[in-house]
């Protein structure tokens, strides 16, 4: 929930100087584009906890492999993907891969209550699974807070039939994220008292590919923080298209996305391809992805990329946080030492996805008839001890850690608790949501196992109208914001079954909440043959 902004935006202030250090990788992509499909592609995630300063701030991190952000994840369509997770942490986790289907498999989901139990400190576990789709993707823990402080990454996926393939030269990914200097237990145990009246924890700054700088004038006396930290930076060489995948993997905020003088063109929406649109500013909400085509046809020098983070969608603004975050694209032979570009200046709406119907799938959609409709009421309010905690139809989640609802199928259980937010789907079907949302901020949700078409969105103040729908040319995602007041409609063909989640994916309201399940065809699941490590990490079932 997000209530009136306590305190303004402080103004923006730029670091003049700025240490140029090696170009920054999300490590390196592990395969041409052109590889051949159908091979296993194995990918090892050795998982601890330690000192690290993304932005010259010191504190204890999740690592994967020693490093942040995770490695690359990827992979061909058509490939088969094994990760071996090492939980080498003093507590439970669990990976989830965002977007991918997991047909077949959906106890590899990776969500502790509704997929599996965690994988437990000191242990082991291999997610195996096909994947039949391509695009931008990520990879992060689903279990408490964890992805907040460092355990996230990219999964890409490649096509080498992909329409777009010859109009660029070369990919490079881009991670923008919130980031806290606090802890996530300490900020949750903050935000789950009446105190905090429902207002998230403000981030301390964003991070581009895991690098921003920070004042550290503004830091608690006794830190260890290190001013002018290293910026992200990117390589262009003239004449050189580059595809630039863009991966909001924030806890909280959203981001507006540019580079100076560079238009984008969007090409692709969460594994779904699109047709060319151009912008200049690219709003996209957490946990969103979309592709964009950049041409380096300007003069060789230095620009800056931005990640504004929306801060007219917080609840509560930090005075130290320097809302626009910065990476530098550098044209081979410039020799600027510090970009002097200036920003775009299109107006973009806050707090809202990118206009939908200026998107056009690739292909042409033939969109079924829904058969069956659930309308869910997104709300906050104060529960009877004054903590205000998210409902989903009047309904708070409680996680059942121990036995998971997949778990809780295999042995026989067709009646769920109230307080697991289960939503029934008994048959292969086409399944409409009809998101309401009655809260005063926005919601990002995410369907799991699925894309949908999103058939319309509307602000405060409108409802949705049945006739007014669009079934034509939709595009499809994952996730997709419901604006504050407002609505949306999804339309999903269920014949995957398995246990998925539907949720908000601001980190802090999963924690408050605010999460439901699709239990899709629970007879098929039990058809299916679940892998008997999987099930030895539930115990007490
Ligand atoms: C993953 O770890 C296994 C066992 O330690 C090792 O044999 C294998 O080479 C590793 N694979 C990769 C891709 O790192
Ligand atoms: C892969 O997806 C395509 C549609 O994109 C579908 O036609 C095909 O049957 C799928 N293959 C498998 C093995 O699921
Ligand atoms: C709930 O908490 C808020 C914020 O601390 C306070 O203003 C309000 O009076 C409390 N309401 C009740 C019923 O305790
Ligand atoms: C850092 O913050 C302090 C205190 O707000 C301010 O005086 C100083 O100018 C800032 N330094 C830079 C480089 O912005
Ligand atoms: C960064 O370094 C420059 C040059 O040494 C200095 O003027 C500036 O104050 C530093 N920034 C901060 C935040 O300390
Ligand atoms: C990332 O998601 C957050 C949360 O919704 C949003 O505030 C932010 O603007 C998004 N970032 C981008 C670049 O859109
Ligand atoms: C959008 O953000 C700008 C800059 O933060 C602010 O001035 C404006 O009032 C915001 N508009 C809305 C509708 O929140
Ligand atoms: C960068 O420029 C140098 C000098 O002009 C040239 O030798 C080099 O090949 C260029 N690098 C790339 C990747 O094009
Ligand atoms: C939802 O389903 C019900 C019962 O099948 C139907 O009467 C209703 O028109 C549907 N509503 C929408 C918005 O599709
Ligand atoms: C949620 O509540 C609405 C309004 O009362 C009701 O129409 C709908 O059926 C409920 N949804 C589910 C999935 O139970
Ligand atoms: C949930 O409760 C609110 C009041 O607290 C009410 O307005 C709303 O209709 C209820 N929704 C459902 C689905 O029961
Ligand atoms: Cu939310």
């Amino acid at each position: 929930m997000h209530f009136q902004k306590i305190s303004t935006l402080v103004s923006i202030f730029f670091y003049s100087f700025i240490l140029f250090l090696p170009n920054t990788s999300i490590s390196s992509p592990i395969l041409p584009r052109d590889a051949q499909t159908g091979s296993e592609k194995v990918f090892n995630l050795t998982i601890s906890k330690g000192s690290f300063a993304p932005d010259g701030f010191s504190r204890d991190i999740y690592l994967i492999n020693g490093q942040f952000p995770g490695p690359s994840i990827e992979c061909n369509k058509g490939d088969t993907l094994v990760i071996n997770v090492n939980n080498q942490l003093n507590e439970d986790t669990t990976i989830h891969s965002h977007g991918i289907f997991q047909r077949g498999t959906p106890w590899y989901d990776g969500v502790p209550g509704q997929t599996q139990c965690g994988i437990p400190s000191g242990g082991s576990f291999t997610y195996t699974f096909a994947v039949n789709q391509s695009g931008t993707y990520w990879y992060h823990s689903h279990s408490r807070g964890q992805y907040i402080e460092g355990l996230v990454g990219p999964l890409i996926v490649h096509d080498p039939a992909d329409p777009y393939t010859k109009d660029y030269d070369k990919e490079i990914t881009v991670l923008l994220q919130d980031w806290y200097h606090t802890d996530s237990p300490t900020l949750l145990a903050s935000f789950l008292t009446p105190a905090s009246q429902g207002n998230e924890p403000s981030p301390d700054n964003g991070l581009i590919n895991g690098k921003n700088s920070y004042n550290c004038s503004s830091a608690p006396a006794g830190s260890n923080c290190v001013n002018n930290a290293s910026l992200s930076q990117f390589n262009f060489v003239s004449g050189k298209k580059y595809r630039i995948r863009i991966i909001n993997t924030s806890a909280f905020s959203a981001f507006i996305f540019s580079i100076d003088d560079h238009p984008m063109d969007v090409i692709e929406v969460e594994g779904m391809m699109t047709q060319r649109y151009t912008v200049h500013r690219l709003p996209i909400n957490i946990a969103q992805r979309y592709s964009v085509i950049v041409t380096a046809d300007k003069p060789v020098k230095s620009y800056w990329m931005r990640a504004e983070m929306e801060t007219a969608c917080y609840a509560v603004v930090s005075p130290s946080l320097n809302p626009l975050v910065k990476a530098i694209v550098t044209y081979n032979g410039s020799t600027d030492q510090s970009p002097s570009s200036t920003a775009w200046t299109d107006k973009v709406k806050n707090c809202t996805d990118l206009d939908a119907s200026n998107l056009k799938p690739y292909n042409p959609q033939k969109v079924p008839q829904a058969d069956l409709n659930f309308t869910v009421q997104v709300l906050f309010q104060p529960d009877s001890n004054n903590v205000t905690l998210g409902y989903i139809n009047n309904s708070t989640y409680k996680i059942d850690t121990n036995n998971p609802t997949i778990m809780k199928v295999y042995n026989g259980v067709t009646q769920f608790a109230a307080d697991q937010n289960v939503f029934l789907v008994e048959k292969n079907s086409v399944v409409d949501i009809i998101l309401i949302n009655l809260d005063t901020g926005e919601h990002p949700f995410h369907l799991h196992g699925h894309v949908f078409w999103l058939l319309g969105s509307g602000v405060n103040g409108t409802k949705p109208d049945k006739n007014k729908l669009n079934a034509n040319d939709p595009i499809q995602r994952d996730t997709t914001t419901v604006p504050a007041g407002g609505w949306a409609v999804l339309r999903f063909v269920s014949d995957n079954p398995g246990v998925w989640g539907f949720h908000c994916h601001i980190e802090w309201h999963v924690q408050s909440g605010l999460v439901s399940q699709f239990v899709a065809q629970p007879d098929q699941i039990k058809t299916l043959n679940s892998p008997a490590d999987w099930k030895a990490l539930c115990p007490s079932t």
